[in-house]
């Protein structure tokens, strides 16, 4: 029988009553004051920027849904054609030392990660699985439909944010007893970060990782420019309106003035650095009036603001990554069309001297 306790990593500690309500808008006022203070740190600089991570509420969440659905988005079929022809292997891979538990960061839908489960169930394979994700909606459907579905699957979601779960005591612990762990890290999450921030970021995993634990990453090659450029430029208008929505969330949460239709979705890709980076341009001189902030922010015409980065990875880079981070690269998979890599990289040994 499958049973689910989702467990919130972050606030376990809070149970809602009439007693601390106080307390939770505490915390609520202190996540959204984050956000202001990020906002007045991006818009108040030079080079104007906002944070990615801020795409993701509810309607964010709903378009980067539309996004994976797009023809021109082919990171996720990529992955997922991975996974449904070489899901076996890969599984017979990570299974291999034995017992595990399965650290999916991030697992939003799990759409392809079902396979994987799959695939380690029809070996035989002794595991649980541990989705970890910001959303509790998500995590909340997911983990009814995975236990729907497989009655089979030992499941542990975790409510909370990855970052810094990884921090925290639930998954750092290196020296201790625990079962082996496999992380997973999948659909290119890792290009959103800049190059010395995901460098940080892989140690930071290899930092909570013992000999025989194992990551399982994803990460987007770069191939023809054009291929990429309208992944990031779909011919819906998913991946426009998904920055445009960060805007419409500073209005609603910041009370920001913002007005969407004099802001150009522009994403540029660099094939020399393998950078695919989006911004909104200001069409027009315009100032914007936030009230959370008690300040207007000044726009020139065409002056552009920062949104995300989507690095794509040349072979050298991928192994730049693993080496620089302390890993060493035991298997590497790709789709037919060589568009994108899913690797397990193990924590490097040190020789015996
Ligand atoms: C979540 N991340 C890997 C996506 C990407 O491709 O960088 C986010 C995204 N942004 C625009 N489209 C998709």
């Amino acid at each position: 029988m499958c049973v689910v306790y989702l467990i919130n990593a972050v606030s376990s500690h809070v149970v809602i009553s009439s007693s601390n309500i106080s307390h939770m808008d505490d915390i609520v006022s202190q996540a959204s004051s984050e956000f202001a203070q990020d906002v007045l740190s991006g818009l108040g600089a030079k080079d104007k920027f906002l944070l990615s991570r801020y795409f993701y509420d509810a309607e964010g969440d709903h378009l980067f849904q539309a996004i994976m659905a797009s023809p021109e988005y082919y990171l996720t079929d990529c992955e997922f054609e991975i996974f449904e022809q070489q899901g076996v292997e890969i599984a017979r891979a990570i299974s291999a030392d034995g017992p595990f538990e399965l650290d999916e960061l991030g697992s939003g839908d799990g759409h392809k990660t079902r396979l994987l489960l799959d695939a380690l169930h029809s070996i035989g394979a002794e595991f649980t699985y541990r989705p970890i994700d910001i959303s509790a909606n998500s995590l909340q459907l997911l983990s009814n439909r995975l236990c729907a579905d497989r009655p089979w699957l030992k499941m542990d979601p975790i409510h909370g944010d990855y970052m810094q779960m990884l921090s925290s005591s639930r998954l750092k612990d290196p020296e201790s007893e625990g079962p082996r762990k496999v992380i997973m890290f999948l659909g290119s999450n890792l290009g959103n970060y800049r190059e010395v921030q995901a460098l940080d970021f892989l140690k930071l995993i290899g930092a909570t990782m013992r000999k025989n634990d194992a990551l399982l990453i994803g990460l987007d090659l770069q191939k023809d420019a054009g291929v990429i450029r309208a992944a990031y430029n779909d011919a819906g208008g998913h991946t426009r309106d998904f920055n445009l929505n960060l805007l419409t969330r500073i209005n609603r949460e910041l009370g920001g003035d913002f007005d969407l239709t004099r802001f150009e979705h522009a994403p540029e890709y660099d094939p020399a650095t393998g950078a695919a980076c989006s911004f909104l341009t200001s069409k027009q001189t315009q100032t914007v009036y936030i009230a959370a902030l008690n300040k207007d922010f000044h726009f020139a015409a065409g002056e552009k603001i920062f949104m995300e980065i989507s690095q794509k990875y040349s072979r050298g880079q991928t192994e730049a990554l693993s080496k620089g981070a302390g890993f060493q690269v035991k298997q590497e998979y790709f789709d037919s069309r060589n568009y994108f890599t899913d690797q397990i990289w193990m924590p490097k040994q040190e020789p015996h001297p």
